[in-house]
């Protein structure tokens, strides 16, 4: 094993940087949980509509950004061959002037304890892994790690110290020059990060905090819901069967019972049947009304979660665009948490939107609404607790 210190990047003077080289195994630090909910690349979705109908391995990976640019090219092959573990990796070649750029994040920096990224790669060429500062409107770059590329499988690991005044951060992964890379197991971690389990790769069940649960094995009850238009069970549900609904269906039961406006999370398994950005106003899970809560995708992409008084808005997380381009037909998980702390918006795993101290409804409306038209629903919980939260640094 060779470690070289890295000191030719020092823009804030507030990073320390050190590349580890690593041959052979991981090294053994106290098990930690990954902030990646695709660290393997085994979730991917399709990309947007080409003339030609797009290969399989051109599906995208989840939860990541991917930019291509000037030729380069970008795959998650679905090859076990090709990749270090599981079916999938990301295999990516760019000519001498291209760019391949995978990104994620922003990830919350929630205290100045340095972080540990690892990630295995092999191939040809060079690679530029790089912390940026995310601000509301750019991406700052604070630190980047050169890795050297070569054929044969390598563990690459980068550690770097937040200073006082990072609150979120992307990392990002570039090709330098001409390259062909294969790039897998990635894992970005700090002390006392604990594992949110999402997406679920199982049914949830019910506990004692469960206020609602439903599966979608049986029908409806139509004592406990009201059911308008077409609505049926589907054989091709998340797990099992779910509920379909069609153009002019309405699906709703108590509010009261079921939702709880002090503290609690709303998660279920949700596939549109139209795309993202289709300029329509899609609840997941909503109480409708002046007196209201909505976990939606509205007419501009948006994906968020929030309360509303009066018809005016209470608070909401919101990540603006995050809809534009998910395709027709993919189950996604969407979780959303609050109470009095934080709102906090879940897709596929991923921390997409927070919202420090929010206004909360001191009394929600009547009707709680599951659903809308042209969408399938499955494995619907709603709970009394904040199942799951990402420590976000301090407003
Ligand atoms: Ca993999």
């Amino acid at each position: 094993m060779k470690a070289v210190l890295d000191t030719n990047v020092f823009v804030s003077g507030v990073f320390s940087a050190v590349v580890a080289f690593m041959l052979g195994g991981v090294s053994s630090a106290l098990a930690q949980a990954n902030i990646l909910p695709n660290p393997s690349f085994e979730l991917v979705e399709p990309p947007p509509p080409t003339a030609a109908p797009p290969a399989p391995e051109s599906w995208l990976p989840r939860t990541w950004n991917v930019v291509q640019q000037h030729g380069a090219l970008w795959r998650c092959p679905d090859d076990p061959g090709q990749a270090h573990s599981g079916r999938r990796c990301a295999h990516f070649r760019s000519p001498l002037h291209g760019t391949a750029i995978l990104r994620y994040g922003p990830m919350p920096v929630p205290n100045e304890q340095p972080w540990t990224v690892k990630l295995w790669a092999r191939g040809k060429g060079q690679l530029l892994a790089a912390a940026n500062e995310a601000l509301p409107d750019r991406l700052n770059r604070l630190q980047e790690w050169p890795v050297a590329i070569e054929e044969r499988w390598k563990l690459f690991e980068f550690q770097f110290q937040p200073g006082p005044k990072c609150r979120q951060w992307t990392f990002e992964l570039a090709t330098r020059g001409e390259a062909e890379v294969w790039l897998d197991d990635v894992f970005i971690s700090y002390s006392g990060l604990t594992s949110l389990g999402l997406p679920p790769d199982k049914p949830v069940a019910k506990d004692e905090h469960t206020l609602l649960h439903l599966p979608f094995e049986e029908p409806l009850n139509e004592d406990a819901f009201f059911l308008k238009g077409q609505v049926r069970l589907t054989d091709e549900g998340r797990f099992g069967k779910a509920l379909a609904l069609g153009a002019d269906a309405y699906v709703a039961c108590s509010a009261n019972e079921n939702v709880d406006p002090r503290l609690g999370t709303v998660e279920l398994w949700c596939k549109l049947l139209s795309p993202g950005n289709d300029r329509v106003y899609r609840p997941f899970v909503s109480v409708p009304g002046p007196e209201g809560m909505a976990f939606r995708k509205d007419q501009y992409s948006h994906i968020g979660f929030g309360f509303s008084s009066g018809w005016r808005s209470l608070s909401h997380a919101t990540a603006m665009g995050y809809a534009d381009f998910w395709q027709p037909g993919v189950w996604r998980h969407l979780a959303a948490c609050w109470d009095k702390d934080l709102l906090q918006v879940f897709v596929d795993g991923k921390l997409i939107a927070w919202t420090y101290n929010p206004m909360l409804s001191k009394a929600l409306g009547p009707e709680l609404r599951l659903g809308a038209a042209a969408m399938e629903l499955d494995d619907l919980r709603i709970s009394t607790v904040v199942r799951y939260r990402l420590p976000v640094p301090p407003p």
